[in-house]
């Protein structure tokens, strides 16, 4: 079983609010659907939402931490994340792909402490009657908050662990993490080893940007790959594209 995130900053123009980068998403739907057109992958798809939800979360000042007790904003924010979240499953219906939405909204919650709760019966359940789930970055009811952001890549730690996912990856803007020289790292074994070359994300990004990626991943059983979208395929094909987080 491969868990699989699109980052939001590859399907969307990031810097333009609620744009999407057309071009981008139908590769990625290609390579999705030549994935599991003979049945045998398993696969769960989580999206970010780039330029869909981060700009709105941060004019409500919500961040995975920071929280809101107003509805309305609460619901601009998740709002943003199923429209993107539609435009995703488009395109894979289209190419026959059996892509259905799990939206984390209506199926976890944060406790006092931030821990994310997320039952995945149903998500196992409809791997086994043939569907490519299709989750996403969403508002989250958070006990003491109100609610919260819940970021892709939390999620895709979430489902790794509770499904036994056999791999992950997360396809990115980047073709993996680079270091100083803007070259690949391959192999990743602790933090330490990129603490001084992880910098903070350039755009809105209210969950973090690769430094939170890279410690979700670290924290993972499963070997997790970062790649760009041209190793996409590859990827899906069984190769380790980009840098490998052990
Ligand atoms: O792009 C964030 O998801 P991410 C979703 O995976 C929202 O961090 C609501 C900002």
């Amino acid at each position: 079983m491969i868990v699989l995130k699109l980052g939001g900053s590859v399907i969307t123009d990031k810097d333009r609010p609620e744009t999407l980068d057309g071009e981008a998403l139908e590769r990625a739907a290609d390579a999705v659907a030549s994935a599991v057109e003979d049945g045998s992958t398993d696969l769960v798809i989580v999206h970010g939402g780039g330029s869909f939800g981060h700009h709105n979360a941060s004019e409500h000042g919500v961040s995975t931490t920071d929280g809101t007790h107003d509805a309305t904003a609460a619901l601009e924010i998740h709002g943003a994340m199923t429209t993107l979240n539609q435009f995703v499953l488009t395109r894979l219906l289209e190419r026959d792909v059996q892509a259905v939405p799990v939206h984390p909204f209506s199926a976890g919650h944060r406790d006092e402490e931030g821990r994310l709760e997320l039952p995945t019966g149903q998500v196992e359940t409809l791997l086994g009657e043939g569907f490519v789930p299709v989750l996403h970055g969403d508002m989250i009811a958070h006990a003491g908050s109100g609610a919260t952001v819940v970021s892709g890549d939390e999620l895709v730690a979430e489902l790794a662990r509770d499904l036994a996912a056999d791999r992950i990856g997360l396809c990115s803007t980047v073709p993996g993490v680079l270091d100083d020289d803007e070259a690949v790292i391959e192999r990743i074994l602790a933090y330490e080893d990129v603490e001084s070359v992880l910098g903070a994300s350039d755009s809105t990004d209210v969950t973090g940007g690769m430094v939170a990626k890279v410690r979700a991943l670290l924290a993972l059983e499963a070997e997790a790959s970062i790649f760009g979208l041209e190793e996409l395929d590859a990827f899906l094909g069984g190769d380790e594209p980009g840098t490998t987080i052990a």
